[in-house]
């Protein structure tokens, strides 16, 4: 624990509509100027917006945002501040016998995965980073294959309803919005060739970055919910909501299987109708996506009228 610093923060939110003076500061508390400036340093380090004005001082003009601390309270939730990646360590705790729908969520992945090796840009105070474990009770790997797309369709219909935002599904597993990567879907799982013995379904998703909080290279490519509605999202309550759709839409699914899902992804996709290039397993193939199955693959007719059903893979164009 940092005294001077919680001091520093205290003052600065006690007088958040005014500068305060470092020097007053300074004489009443017995710390050097230097000392404070060091702690102010450290505080924007943590994210928090401090305006400093010559012969005025300081002013605080935003906190970061933080997910609540007590979600590590609740029952299933491992919270942490900094993980390489939620997925890792969903994989660890998958091991250790985790329970079916424990969550992994950290405020930071220092390395975040994509697909096939790619990066996930997950900085702390402005998205969520998690990752739900999944224990179906006796369901082939082939059967379980759709979950990607179960989860694009819990996500999407869930931010569509409760933030009236457009947003749109990619297959397999690109949320989009505005024409641009809101989040994605990052699926693993252990098991045998007849028996799944676990899943995890990574979840990345964009809610608080503006513009500039993105990697340059990823400006053109990427956005947020608050980019999108100009709204600033509670980010635990958004989680707290996601893992509550997801949880029931995961027990839908091995029940039922993926047809509930077929329509709601048929009405926020993007995919059908274009005329797309896929890798998959057998290759690359060109041509018109057609429809999507009752089981969850994707028909393609290629360029010489045959008709492919594709589980997994990735569009390239
Ligand atoms: C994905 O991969 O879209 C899956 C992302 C899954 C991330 C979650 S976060 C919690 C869990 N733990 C993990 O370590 N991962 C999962 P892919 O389709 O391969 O897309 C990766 C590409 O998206 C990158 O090559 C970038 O071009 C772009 N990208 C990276 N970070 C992004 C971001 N924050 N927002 C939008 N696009 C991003």
């Amino acid at each position: 624990m940092n005294i001077t610093k919680d001091c520093i923060l205290k003052h600065l939110r006690e007088n958040r509509d005014q500068y305060i003076s470092s020097s007053v500061f300074c004489h009443n508390s017995g710390i050097s100027r230097a000392a404070f400036w060091k702690q102010i340093q450290l505080l924007r380090k943590e994210g928090y917006i401090i305006d400093a004005r010559e012969h005025l001082g300081y002013r605080l003009e935003e906190e970061p945002d933080r997910l609540d601390k007590q979600l590590s309270e609740i029952k299933n939730i491992y919270f942490y501040q900094t993980l390489e990646s939620t997925n890792i360590t969903a994989r660890m705790l998958a091991e250790k016998n985790a329970e079916n729908f424990s969550v992994v969520i950290a405020e930071e992945q220092l390395q975040g995965r994509g697909r096939l090796g790619r990066s996930w840009d997950s900085p702390p105070g402005k998205g969520l980073w998690f990752s739900m474990i999944l224990r179906p009770h006796m369901i082939s790997p082939t059967a379980a294959a759709p979950i990607t797309l179960v989860t694009a369709v819990a996500l999407t219909r869930f931010l569509r309803e409760f933030c009236g935002l457009p947003v749109k599904v990619k297959w397999p597993n690109d949320l989009l919005l505005g024409g641009k990567k809101l989040g994605g879907i990052l699926t693993e799982l252990k098991g045998e060739p007849d028996r799944v013995d676990y899943i995890i379904a990574g979840i990345g998703l964009n809610v608080n970055q503006k513009k500039n909080d993105f990697p340059t290279q990823l400006i053109p490519l990427a956005t947020s919910l608050h980019l999108e509605s100009v709204r600033r999202f509670d980010r635990t309550e958004l989680f707290l909501s996601l893992r509550h759709e997801l949880e029931k839409a995961y027990r839908l699914f091995f029940e039922a299987g993926f047809s509930p899902f077929a329509k709601p992804w048929k009405e926020f996709n993007t995919t059908l109708g274009q005329t797309v290039t896929i890798n998959w397993p057998g290759g690359t193939i060109c041509g018109t996506a057609l429809d999507l199955t009752a089981e969850g693959a994707l028909l393609i007719k290629d360029n010489q009228g045959q008709i492919h059903q594709i589980n997994y893979g990735e569009i390239i164009t």
